[in-house]
């Protein structure tokens, strides 16, 4: 198959590129590299060594004989010309990763507000206007998040992406209705994900695209089977404030002595996912394709969750590392249970790479081995969600005063 694959460059994008590659599809890789701008904004790098995305293509196909084709595009600000390239290219997959990711970073300032805003929107809209234009019939594969749903705990385990309700009639009878689940976005960046899916709804009622929305967890881990064929074609590893997911963040913690930066009392639970698995679950969603005419299928990509005190004692267990409480820069709940239905992954076949199996490897293959690379004054997380939160994160874990947040 000819596979588009936006947001190529990234985190998931790029494993994901060579996973599709390795099973011998045609892949072609869009990104404006907008990301690795925002680590010279942010004067951090990633912490494992990343070469060009050029360079990474070139290596594959040495290693492979199989081409990458590299695209320069912005999706959210180039209409035309993305128009253009699906028309000329013809893909029978696309695959959007194009969208910036970090809720911190989306919090930060009124300007990465707006920016995040407007980059996520014009993104997906572009994407799903372009696909009815050039009439293709592509099979739209989007990474959305768990964090749509909320966290909230009400009792009940989430399902993968639909609720069933009974509203009552004006006759006072009974009917039964099925809706996307109510959203709860905790972030800009959440809000953004939130409102991707009611322009995949619109688009694949009104135009009959055919539409998958991967609600994923938090994704962990650097290898998979490919990246690991060469050092050149390693994974980016963010361990920032902003980037930084919270259990890729102990690891490198652990990895330096630094504490292990637990947000107030450690009581938020979210769901989370291997990059292996990660890749896996979009190979396997590929293979699934709605019809012309059905209503977008939503699968939780996620296969565990844990509390965020739990994995810091688990981390704290392994390396010894020290774990501190810090005053918690986010608007969230401090304590919250999630149960979360995933039945339509393991159907598929899918096979989940455990915590319990992977983390010491993480700690000892990539923490430790790029340790060397960490920038310490990058770690404490000084993006808050409301003024008075910022005014309570004002020292970092060791003490030191923080910049100022702008
Ligand atoms: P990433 O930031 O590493 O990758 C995103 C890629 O998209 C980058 O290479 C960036 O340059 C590119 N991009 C952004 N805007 C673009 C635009 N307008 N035009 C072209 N390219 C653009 O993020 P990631 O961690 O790989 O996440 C990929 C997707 O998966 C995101 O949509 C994210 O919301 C979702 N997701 C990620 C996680 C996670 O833990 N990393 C969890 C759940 C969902
Ligand atoms: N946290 C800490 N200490 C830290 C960093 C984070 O306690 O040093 C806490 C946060 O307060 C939060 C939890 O850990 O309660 C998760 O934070 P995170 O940064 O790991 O994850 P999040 O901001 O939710 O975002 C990440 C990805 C995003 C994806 C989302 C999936 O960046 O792209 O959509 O995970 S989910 O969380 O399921 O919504």
């Amino acid at each position: 198959m000819k596979i588009a694959i936006f947001g190529g460059d990234g985190f998931v994008g790029w494993p994901t590129t060579l996973h599709l590659s390795d099973q011998g599809h045609e892949v072609h890789v869009i990104d404006n590299l907008s990301r690795r701008w925002i680590d010279t904004e942010l004067g951090v790098q990633s912490l494992t060594p990343m070469d060009s995305i050029q360079e990474r293509c070139r290596i594959w196909h040495d290693l492979t004989g199989r081409r990458i084709n590299f695209h320069l595009l912005d999706i959210a600000k180039e209409y035309e010309r993305l128009k253009v390239w699906l028309g000329e290219q013809k893909p029978d997959v696309v695959i959007h990763f194009a969208e910036q990711r970090a809720a911190p970073y989306s919090m930060k300032t009124d300007r990465h507000k707006v920016y995040t805003v407007d980059n996520n929107m014009n993104a997906t809209h572009n994407l799903l206007a372009a696909l009815v234009e050039t009439d293709i019939d592509a099979h739209l594969i989007h990474l959305g998040t768990m964090g749509v749903y909320g966290y909230s705990s009400v009792g009940a385990a989430i399902p993968e992406g639909y609720l069933d309700v009974t509203v009552e009639t004006l006759d006072g009878g009974r009917a039964q209705q099925e809706i996307l689940y109510p959203t709860k976005p905790g972030s800009v960046y959440h809000m953004t994900k939130s409102m991707d899916q009611i322009l995949f709804q619109f688009y694949a009622q009104n135009d009959g695209l055919r539409i998958t929305d991967l609600h994923q967890g938090i994704v962990w881990g650097t290898h998979t089977e490919q990246t690991r064929r060469h050092e050149q074609l390693i994974n980016r590893f963010d361990y920032d404030g902003d980037y930084g997911t919270v259990l890729n963040r102990f690891l490198i913690q652990a990895a330096i002595g630094y504490p292990l930066t637990v947000h107030g009392s450690g009581g938020q639970t979210r769901a989370f996912i291997h990059i292996q698995d990660s890749v896996r679950c979009i190979a396997l969603a590929m293979g699934d394709a709605p019809q012309a005419g059905e209503r977008v299928r939503i699968f939780n990509q996620m296969t565990e969750t844990h509390r965020v005190r739990d994995l810091a004692a688990m981390i704290s267990g392994l390396t010894g590392a020290e774990v501190v409480n810090l005053p918690n820069p986010r608007k969230e709940a401090a304590e919250n249970d999630l149960v979360v239905r995933n039945a339509q992954f393991l159907e598929l076949g899918l096979d989940p790479t455990t915590l319990a199996e992977g983390l010491l490897e993480e700690v000892v293959d990539v923490a430790r081995k790029y340790a060397y690379r960490i920038d310490r004054t990058r770690v404490p997380a000084v993006s808050a969600w409301t003024r008075a939160l910022g005014q309570k994160v004002e020292r970092d874990p060791e003490g030191k005063k923080l910049r100022s947040v702008s």
